[in-house]
């Protein structure tokens, strides 16, 4: 038999749960919500709803608020208080998106396939459109109707606990250190500072917004924050351990033409193998920190194994750029 390396590993460790379906069944349901979100607003007919809603759909992968459903769910919240919570993160994903494909940050003409936002709509518009998914996320979040399934203490404490996640502590400031880096050589420390920042931070929240709106214990929510903060780090490192092996899927950034190798991310620092092994480590810790919660906990881990299974199946590969250690 083949070996696997280090994804056979992971491949062993993959649940029975039907992801595809899974994944399916509450791709379908934010989306309706989202969509459900958009109509809502009464001015919607101009340019800027249009670049709004070329932001959302066709959408991507709806990690973030996947991951929020699933961790409200593992601790018993209901679908209609962890809804909103979902749609604001994957409203802010949007932004952040649209607004990193401008000439001004990454510069990419595509994004899912689909030529940028600021390619359809020119730049002012895609900028509008970003701040428009933005400030979106906190007046669904601020709405009358979250407060009939969560109380409103909580609701603010999550508001406030999301919004720093996403400004400079967080997504905000960990895009600025990655700006200021393309300048700079980076060691692998400042790499991961970025990646904690930039990506991790939403990731982790939204795992955390899930499980605090379904009150979950003081010390399941430290495991579950621990279980966020390995997934989100670990979803930067397979997505640029793909980027860099040209494995990314077509029409996303690879197509870009930008050399990921000038990049400041994990397998440009310390070369392909090394950042699998990382890969790797971050998904075990990601497993053991689920461990406890047993079969409640099998969305999550198989989420975890998804997202990481496919940039560990590169071990043919990578041998070849371990030369840019
Ligand atoms: C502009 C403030 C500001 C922040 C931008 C999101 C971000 C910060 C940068 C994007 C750069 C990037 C694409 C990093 C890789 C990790 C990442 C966020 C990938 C895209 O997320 P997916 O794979 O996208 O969840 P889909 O298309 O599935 O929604």
């Amino acid at each position: 038999m083949r070996d696997m390396g280090l994804a056979g590993k992971v491949i062993q460790t993959l649940p029975t749960l039907d992801l595809e379906s899974y994944l399916a069944a509450r791709t379908a349901a934010i989306d309706r919500a989202l969509d459900g979100y958009l109509k809502r607003c009464a001015e919607r007919s101009g340019n800027i709803w249009k670049a709004m809603r070329y932001g959302l759909f066709p959408g991507g992968k709806r990690i973030r608020p996947i991951l929020l459903l699933a961790a409200g769910e593992l601790f018993g919240a209901k679908r209609k208080a962890l809804m909103p919570f979902a749609c604001a993160v994957e409203l802010i994903h949007g932004y952040s998106l649209i607004h990193d494909d401008l000439p001004a940050l990454d510069n990419d003409d595509l994004r899912r396939g689909e030529p940028t936002n600021h390619k359809v709509f020119g730049e002012g518009m895609a900028l509008l459109a970003g701040d428009g998914l933005l400030t979106e996320a906190f007046h669904v979040l601020s709405g009358a109707e979250v407060l009939t399934a969560v109380p409103a203490a909580l609701v603010l404490k999550l508001m406030h606990e999301l919004s720093y996640a996403v400004g400079v502590a967080g997504l905000v400031g960990g895009q600025a250190f990655d700006l200021e880096a393309e300048k700079r050589t980076v060691d692998i420390g400042m790499v991961e500072y970025i990646h904690v920042r930039k990506t991790g931070a939403l990731i982790r929240t939204s795992i955390r917004l899930g499980a605090q709106v379904a009150d979950a214990s003081a010390a399941d929510l430290k495991r579950v924050t621990r279980f966020g903060d390995c997934l989100g780090l670990a979803f930067q490192i397979a997505d640029d351990i793909l980027d860099i092996l040209g494995e990314t899927a077509p029409g996303e950034r690879a197509e870009s033409g930008h050399s990921e190798w000038n990049k400041a991310t994990y397998p440009s620092v310390v070369g392909i193998a090394r950042a699998q092994r990382r890969l790797k480590e971050l998904f075990d810790q990601c497993l053991s920190e689920l461990a406890p919660f047993g079969k409640a906990a099998e969305p999550l881990r198989a989420i975890a194994a998804h997202i990481t299974a496919r940039a560990l199946q590169t071990n043919g590969k990578s041998a070849t750029e371990e030369t840019n250690i």
